[in-house]
C-alpha cells in the first residue's frame, strides 16, 4: 500500500525531519510506501486537513494553531505562559500529558482523526520591524498569526492588530507592509528568511510551538493491527528523534540570522517587561474557558496538573 502523507513544512525542517523518520521506519519494517508532501505541494494548511478528513490524505501534520480553527479545545495550546518555551521538562511534558495522549485524542476522534502525537517545534519568538519590549509598541502594528480564534485573542491583549493569514501569504505581507510582524520558532525565522523582511526578534517566553500528527480515522480504523502497532511504532521513533534533532537548534539557528544578518537586533524581555504580557495572558486564559466551555476546562486542568507533574 501506499500512504499519503502531507506536512506544513518543507522536507529539512522539523516536521519535514520528522516525517523522513516516519517514512524511512514504515519501509524499513513493511512493504508499505509512504509518500512525503511537504508545504506548498498541496497548497495551504487548511487545505491538507481537509484532503486528509476526505481520505485523500492518509497522514497529515497540522498544528493546533490550524487545527484549533476545527476544534476549539486545540486552541489550550494558545494561552500565553501555560507551557514551558524548550528543554527537557517540557520534552517529558509531552512523553506524559494525559492530555495530550488520553483526552485530545477523543476530540480529534469527533472530527474523523486519529491523533498520533503532539510534539514541540521549539520558543516562539516574535520577528518585527520596530522594536517590542511591552504591549504598547505593538501598539497598531499587524501581526500575523495564525488563523487560530484564540492566537487573535493572545495579540489582541497583547496590545496589537492581530492578523490571520496562511503561511504562504507571509513573507510577501512582510514585504509589501501589510503586516509588521510574525511570530514563530527560530529555526523557521531561520529557514524561511523571516529576517529578511523583519529587523527585530524579540523573546517574550509565552509559548513553544507545538505540533501534532494525525491520521484520517477511517483509514487508520480498517488497518490491521500489526499495521496500526507499526505506525504507532513509527511515531514514537520519529519523536525521540526530533526531539534529539532540536537539541541546539534554537541557538544554531540564531547564530545563522546573526550571520546572514548581523544588524538584526535581538530583545530578551526582562521579567519586569514580561509581566503586561504575562497579566495580559490572564485574560487570554478566561477567553479560552468562554469559547470551550467544559471540554476546554477540563483539558485545561489536566494540562495543568500534567506539567505540575514534570515540574522538577
Ligand atoms: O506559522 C506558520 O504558519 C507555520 N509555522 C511553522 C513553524 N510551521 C508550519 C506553519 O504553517
Amino acid at each position: 500500500q501506499t500512504w499519503r502523507y502531507a506536512f506544513e513544512e518543507a522536507i529539512d525542517e522539523v516536521q519535514g525531519v520528522f516525517a523522513t523518520q516516519f517514512k524511512e521506519h514504515i519501509e524499513a519494517n513493511s512493504d508499505h510506501e509512504v509518500q512525503l508532501f511537504p508545504f506548498g505541494t498541496l497548497g495551504e494548511s487548511d487545505d491538507i486537513m481537509e484532503q486528509t478528513q476526505a481520505g485523500i490524505l492518509q497522514f497529515v501534520n497540522q498544528s493546533p494553531g490550524f487545527t484549533g480553527a476545527l476544534i476549539p479545545a486545540a486552541q489550550v495550546f494558545f494561552v500565553p505562559y501555560l507551557l514551558p518555551q524548550e528543554g527537557e521538562e517540557l520534552n517529558e511534558f509531552f512523553r506524559t500529558s494525559v492530555a495530550i495522549n488520553e483526552m485530545f485524542p477523543e476530540i480529534y476522534a469527533e472530527h474523523g482523526l486519529e491523533l498520533l502525537t503532539m510534539y514541540p517545534e521549539g520558543e516562539v519568538v516574535i520577528t518585527t520591524k520596530q522594536p517590542v519590549r511591552s504591549p504598547a509598541d505593538l501598539n497598531e502594528q499587524n501581526i500575523r498569526v495564525m488563523t487560530n480564534p484564540l492566537l487573535v485573542e493572545s495579540y489582541r491583549a497583547f496590545g496589537a492588530v492581530p492578523t490571520p493569514l496562511p503561511w504562504g501569504e507571509v513573507y510577501g505581507g512582510l514585504q509589501t507592509n501589510m503586516i509588521q510582524g510574525q511570530e514563530n520558532p527560530m529555526f523557521y525565522v531561520e529557514s524561511t528568511r523571516m529576517y529578511e523582511v523583519t529587523d527585530y526578534l524579540t523573546f517574550t517566553g509565552h509559548n513553544n510551538f507545538t505540533t501534532a500528527l494525525m491520521a484520517n480515522q477511517d483509514f487508520f480504523d480498517g488497518l490491521s493491527d500489526e499495521d496500526r502497532q507499526l505506525i504507532r511504532d513509527a511515531v514514537d521513533v520519529a519523536f525521540e528523534y526530533i526531539l534529539e534533532y532540536q537539541q541546539g537548534l534554537t541557538e544554531a539557528s540564531l547564530e545563522a540570522i546573526l550571520e546572514a544578518k548581523p544588524e538584526m537586533e535581538i530583545i530578551r524581555l526582562t521579567e519586569e517587561e514580561r509581566q503586561p504580557f504575562m497579566d495580559a495572558a490572564e485574560r487570554v486564559e478566561e477567553e479560552f474557558l468562554r469559547m470551550t466551555g467544559d471540554t476546554g476546562a477540563r483539558i485545561l486542568e489536566q494540562m495543568k496538573a500534567d506539567l505540575e507533574a514534570v515540574r522538577n
